[in-house]
């Protein structure tokens, strides 16, 4: 029997106050979502998926080529219609209430600019890069079906291969880097720039002037495989296509040519047709249920994130692939509160920011970046023997040259922060420290340190406010949390529940050396054949 067949009638007071939530949106003009896709209060399915990232499109696509009818929940929007302007998604430039994720106010990885402050007020809104604050670390996150996959550069990088055993010490890197990698990588589309197109479009220049300096202090650099559509890049570029990448849009979602999971893995997972994907659906708790089933208790949201109606749906096994922070703020919080009481002691700990730091360097007058800069990074400079440090050349696409050349590096750092709950606030804390951020600058400089010596050049202080040199106070990258072999078998299955599993960056102990979305993915691919397999 299928599983939708034994859904409930949609409760009168789910119906009423999601429908009236509806009209108030469409009131105000502002984008709504769809509710076709919405799952009855009291349905009963065989997978649940909490969240729409990469671990969670991954388990979903491979379990419902299995036969296995799979029922996703997403607490961010679908992003499938457009807003007022004709675009689902706003520019980096021009940030407007679809890019926060329930703020006032922006908060831009890169603040200011000539020393001014470029935050501006934005309507609170369910919009699409959360940047979540903890005490000393503010973790960016993307917000709606497709998960990270909708904000992020699409920089599809491989950890080298004798760095595995520091990524994930458990698990046969040989099966890995035969199996996995590659179709992590063939599923994601990653691919690489045309070396001579890149060599002399104007929007990589800001590449081939960071390839240039790193060359000429000796670092060895790497093209890195990406997810962007190349040949859409290229019309870009020709004029013959809508700029997208080149119209500077990535940090909010990009309206073409980025080819997020809503394109490769979720495409093909609905195109099972035993897929159905929830927007603005919150998980709050999992708990057992009779026969060995659990019950999920969701809150829907509207788009002022306020909570409308909460439902409670009950299914055979549950998938966590709501991120690292997600992930392990639900299990934190339903271990301690003695909801899942079982749930071992690793539950919330080894949680790390992959080494992440931000910094620019100002260029000579003779040696622009370009006013056009393309926001899919290319090139990553590698230290990592030397100094512990890989470093993506990132673009600073603002419309106008600005001499500067921008970095986000990742570093080697033993610093791992614990999630734990706070029964005062009824949250989850995070145990970071920001002075645990100096390991990755001390990191950092040995590249840049050694590159301004070489060129004559200096840091930019005007990008950070109160003249700072590193944004040591976030990351793009969080990892860890429910750790893959300690919090869970290795395979994913967590500790004390059978059912219930891990599936995201949470499996991940705090860093992966390099941009960690190929290695989640790659890492899902082989949970979930080996459950798959075992437990169906
Ligand atoms: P993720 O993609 O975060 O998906 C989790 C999903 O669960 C999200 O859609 C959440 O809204 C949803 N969710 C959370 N809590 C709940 C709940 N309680 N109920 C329902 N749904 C929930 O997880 N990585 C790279 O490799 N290359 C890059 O170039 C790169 N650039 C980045 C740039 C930015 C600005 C950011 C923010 C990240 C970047 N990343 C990059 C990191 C990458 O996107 C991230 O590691 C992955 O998205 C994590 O994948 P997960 O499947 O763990």
């Amino acid at each position: 029997m299928s599983a939708r067949s034994s859904l409930p009638e949609l409760s009168r007071r789910t119906f009423l106050t999601g429908a009236g939530a509806a009209v108030g949106v469409a009131a105000v003009g502002l984008p709504r979502t769809a509710a076709a896709a919405d799952i009855p209060n009291g349905a009963s399915v065989p997978v649940l998926v909490i969240g729409t990232g990469y671990g969670g499109a991954v388990t979903a696509l491979r379990l419902a080529e299995a036969g296995v009818d799979v029922q996703m929940v997403e607490m961010g929007m679908a992003w499938d219609t457009p807003g007022a302007d004709g675009k689902i998604f706003s520019t980096t430039t021009a940030p407007d209430h679809r890019s926060y994720w329930l703020r006032t106010r922006t908060k831009q990885p890169v603040s200011n600019f000539f020393g001014f402050p470029i935050d501006k007020d934005v309507p609170r809104f369910t919009g699409i890069l959360d940047a979540e604050e903890f005490a000393g670390i503010t973790v960016y996150q993307g917000r709606g079906v497709g998960g990270g996959s909708l904000v992020n550069g699409g920089m599809a990088v491989t950890p080298r291969r004798d760095l595995f055993g520091q990524v994930l010490p458990t698990v046969d890197a040989n099966e890995m880097y035969g199996v996995y990698y590659p179709r992590a990588e063939a599923g994601l589309g990653a691919a690489l720039v045309d070396p001579a197109w890149w060599g002399s479009t104007a929007a990589y220049q800001y590449s081939r002037v960071g390839k240039k300096h790193a060359e000429r202090s000796g670092f060895p650099w790497r093209f890195v495989p990406t997810v962007y559509d190349w040949s859409y890049m290229k019309a870009e570029a020709a004029g013959t296509a809508t700029k997208s990448a080149l119209a500077g849009e990535v940090l909010y979602g990009n309206n073409a040519g980025k080819l997020s999971l809503q394109k490769t893995y979720l495409a093909r997972a609905r195109a099972t047709g035993r897929v159905t994907i929830s927007p603005l659906h919150r998980v709050t708790s999992v708990r057992p249920a009779s026969g060995g089933r659990y019950a999920v208790v969701l809150e829907v949201l509207d788009t002022a994130g306020t909570v409308t109606a909460t439902k409670e749906v009950t299914a055979d096994k549950v998938f966590f692939a709501a991120g690292s922070v997600g992930t392990s703020k639900l299990l934190t919080k339903l271990k301690a509160t003695g909801v899942l009481p079982n749930l071992n002691g690793e539950i919330g700990k080894g949680w790390g920011d992959n080494g992440n730091v931000m910094c620019g360097r100002a260029n000579h007058m003779w040696d622009p970046t370009g006013a056009l800069q393309s926001t899919i990074p290319t090139i990553g400079i590698d230290n990592w023997d030397a100094g512990g440090a890989f470093a993506e050349v990132a673009p600073l696409p603002v419309g106008i040259e600005t001499y500067a050349s921008l970095y986000l590096s990742i570093t080697k750092t033993p610093n791992r922060a614990q999630f734990t709950w706070n029964p005062t606030t009824g949250k989850v804390d995070l145990g970071w420290q920001q002075s645990w951020k100096q390991t990755s600058i001390t990191a950092a400089k040995t590249i840049f340190d050694k590159i301004n010596s070489k060129e004559g050049t200096i840091y930019r202080t005007d990008l950070f406010g109160g003249y700072k040199i590193w944004n040591d106070t976030l990351t793009y990258h969080p990892l860890g949390g429910a750790v893959l072999g300690k919090a869970t078998d290795n395979h994913g299955r967590l500790h004390g529940y059978s059912g219930l599993y891990v599936v995201d960056g949470s499996l991940i102990p705090g860093a992966a050396t390099v941009n960690p979305f190929v290695t989640i993915t790659a890492l899902a691919e082989r949970n979930i054949d080996h459950v798959r397999a075992t437990d169906f």
